[in-house]
């Protein structure tokens, strides 16, 4: 049989089942297969990465009831004219050098092949790059250990139809020095056979964009041109983390100079459907890419429009596993003058009668809902448009506390907005919920629950920011529930890392009976005189901070970085920040401070009169502080303290966020330096 030619090959294109966590079962597989010809898609590569015999195990022969699956499996991609590629993954534990492992890897494969399959392919991705002794004795590198293998596992398959190997670098960012200068891609380019292609993820895992400068470069280097691996849709690395956008940033330029593409999507099948139709549309946007029924040019929204359009379909449709039976619901209630049916259905249909409730009936799932559900999951370094105006909104609401308490008209009318926005969120989610298609539903579940409770969150404290009633903010107690402090064990380290520190933001609302933080305005500077004396005076021989001058009115604060709290006596406290606190150091002449400025270049003072003994609007103020400074692309934060004022470095080492941070030379005698780093 005559292979054909290398530019007669058509353009491989579909998904490869290549993530980590629970395989696909063999129905859904089946069921990708057949979505895969009805879209145009030719290629399914298998390597669910825990599967045992896939990788962990990938020695074992399969039993003869996972050979039966793995024949009608086969057998079901070839009726759906999709080409099956089985995949091994021996990089775990092989011995390159040991003939018995090679062996063990033919057997593996002559099995595959006797089940009717015609494609393999060899994949070394993440696994240790350092070789055991005896393979260090026999190969000169990594590279010529994993080539001779596949060389010859190839030449044993002899009539292979594809045949896949994916590099141990196999994106860019893993290239030692660089891509062209790679001594391990060089090695695989020129000795690995002709016919074999090369996996590639782009420039990095999960690539953001993949341009064609890159490609020419590293097919230069591989002397072939790459089937990209896109880890575009992947959400195997964050249990938090769904991708619902279009397949994107990738030109369709890139069609002819690649020898395909296969998406390595969500672990969830039920939320493949817009990664994999919207490759298919990108697939066919390009003349060369085989199709004819798209015009050329690829839009990503156009892609998600149509893709959506046909998810909506399908959730709508009940004829699906674990679809609900909604005939019941829609049979017409009996007439007076019919006689009752006598059956059992009839007895078990309930039809309320005058004066009781109506039978419940769910809106309908819209085009816009989707819509949504896709911007708030959209792709892995890009919200979607409308979950960009949330966090826009709510950036705004929260950094101009100063309208929110003057009740502006320009306030009230974002925070209504911004409601409208949360509750369209709550909707949606109502209305999925009682879409027939389960399978989807189920799949989708958890994030929708986490993204309704985020959003109920921030809700609620818009609300309290704007001093309305508090019921619905209930989230923001002192004693929740375990939703208003949500992320578990992992939610407690992140928000321990420096940068992280802004929980309390959350914790307790805002304003209270009896503390208001409000923005810091000029009226307010002989009060925070006032403080700044009282405090100085009771810290006897105290040496000048630098920060004496931004409590003493000689330095004015950043914008958005001064906030003062009141009690039902006056102004009790304050809370003052500079982005840049070079100018100040340098005023109070502290030549060692360079070294300090380099890693913490903001500064921020805290000081609250005695009589306020509950920490909370201090550090109120102090993530307020953070979060504008943050904002303003600073990489960190520091505060002199006196070593006598224990008060202030109990509060700050209680903080979380802040560290004592040795420095030499800047300071002044008996002044302590606690600072934190954002990210
Ligand atoms: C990877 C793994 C892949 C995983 C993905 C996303 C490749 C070649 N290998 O590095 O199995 O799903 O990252 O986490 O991409």
């Amino acid at each position: 049989m005559s292979t054909p030619g290398r530019d007669e090959r058509p353009f491989i294109s579909g998904v490869v089942e290549g993530f980590y966590g629970r395989p696909w079962t063999m129905e859904q597989r089946t069921e990708l297969f057949k979505r895969e010809h009805q879209w145009g898609l030719n290629t399914y590569l298998y390597a669910p990465k825990d599967d045992y015999k896939h990788r962990m195990y990938w020695r074992e022969l399969y039993s003869p009831e996972e050979a039966e699956q793995l024949v009608a499996l086969i057998s079901a991609a070839e009726k759906n004219r999709v080409e099956f590629i089985y995949a091994i993954s021996p990089g775990l534990d092989i011995t390159f050098s040991n003939p018995g492992e090679v062996a063990a890897l033919k057997r593996k494969l002559d099995q595959v092949k006797a089940f009717g399959c015609r494609s393999f392919s060899l994949l070394f991705d993440d696994i240790e790059t350092e070789m055991c002794p005896a393979d260090k004795q026999a190969f000169s590198s990594f590279a010529h250990a994993q080539v001779a293998v596949t060389n010859e596992v190839y030449q044993h398959l002899r009539d292979a139809k594809t045949f896949l190997f994916c590099p141990t670098d196999y994106c860019a960012a893993f290239c030692n020095p660089n891509v062209p200068q790679s001594s391990y891609l060089q090695t695989v380019g020129e000795k690995l056979l002709p016919g074999i292609d090369i996996l590639w993820t782009g420039p990095k895992v999960v690539s953001n964009k993949i341009s064609v400068e890159s490609i020419e470069e590293v097919t230069a280097v591989l002397k072939r041109p790459p089937v990209i691996w896109d880890n575009i849709h992947a959400n195997d690395y964050d249990p938090q983390r769904l991708f619902l956008g279009p397949y994107k940033d990738r030109p369709t330029e890139l069609i002819p100079k690649l020898r395909g593409v296969l998406t390595n999507p969500n672990c969830e099948f039920y939320l493949n459907f817009v990664a994999i139709h919207t490759l298919a549309t990108w697939c066919r946007s390009s003349a060369t890419g085989g199709g004819s029924d798209v015009e050329m040019g690829y839009s990503p929204q156009g892609a998600l429009t149509l893709a959506l359009s046909d998810w909506l379909q399908e959730l709508m449709s009940a004829n699906q596993p674990g679809g609900a039976c909604r005939s019941a619901r829609l049979r017409k209630a009996p007439q007076p003058d019919e006689e009752p049916m006598q059956t059992d259905a009839a007895e078990s249909l309930y039809v309320p009668g005058p004066g009781e409730n109506p039978l419940y009936t769910a809106e309908p799932l819209t085009l816009d809902d989707l819509n949504l559900l896709s911007d708030l999951f959209y792709l892995p370094y890009e919200h979607g448009a409308t979950a960009r105006t949330m966090l826009e909104e709510l950036d705004w609401l929260r950094t101009h506390r100063e309208a929110a308490a003057a009740q502006t008209e320009e306030w009230r009318g974002r925070a209504g907005k911004f409601d409208s926005m949360c509750d369209a969120v709550v909707q949606m989610f109502n209305r999925l919920s009682n879409a027939p298609n389960r399978s989807v539903l189920y799949d989708l579940y958890n994030y929708i629950c986490d993204i309704k409770s985020g959003v109920g969150l921030a809700r609620a404290y818009v609300k309290t920011l704007g001093g309305q009633d508090q019921p619905s903010a209930q989230t923001l107690t002192d004693d929740p529930e375990p939703w208003g402090f949500r992320g578990g064990l992992s939610g407690e380290f992140q928000r321990m890392l420096p940068g992280h520190g802004n929980r309390d933001l959350f914790k307790r609302p805002p304003m209270t009976a009896v503390y208001c933080v409000r923005p810091y305005c000029s009226g307010d500077k002989a009060e925070v005189q006032k403080i700044f004396k009282e405090l100085q005076r009771r810290e006897e021989q105290s040496p000048k901070l630098i920060s004496d001058s931004l409590s003493s009115g000689d330095v004015a604060p950043s914008p958005q970085c001064a906030l003062v709290v009141e009690d039902d006596i006056g102004v009790c406290g304050y809370a003052l920040g500079l982005t840049d606190a070079k100018q100040a150091a340098a005023t109070e002449q502290r030549p060692g401070s360079d070294t300090l400025l380099k890693d913490y270049p903001s500064l921020v003072v805290v000081q609250v009169l005695p009589r306020v003994t509950d920490p909370s609007p201090a550090r109120r103020m102090v993530a307020q502080l953070l979060s504008s400074i943050r904002s303003s692309g600073s990489r960190g934060v520091f505060c002199e303290l006196r070593q006598s004022d224990r008060r202030m470095l109990d509060f700050y080492s209680k903080l979380g966020s802040f560290e004592h941070v040795p420095v030499d030379g800047s300071l002044a005698q008996d002044a302590v330096i606690m600072a934190t780093k954002f990210q």
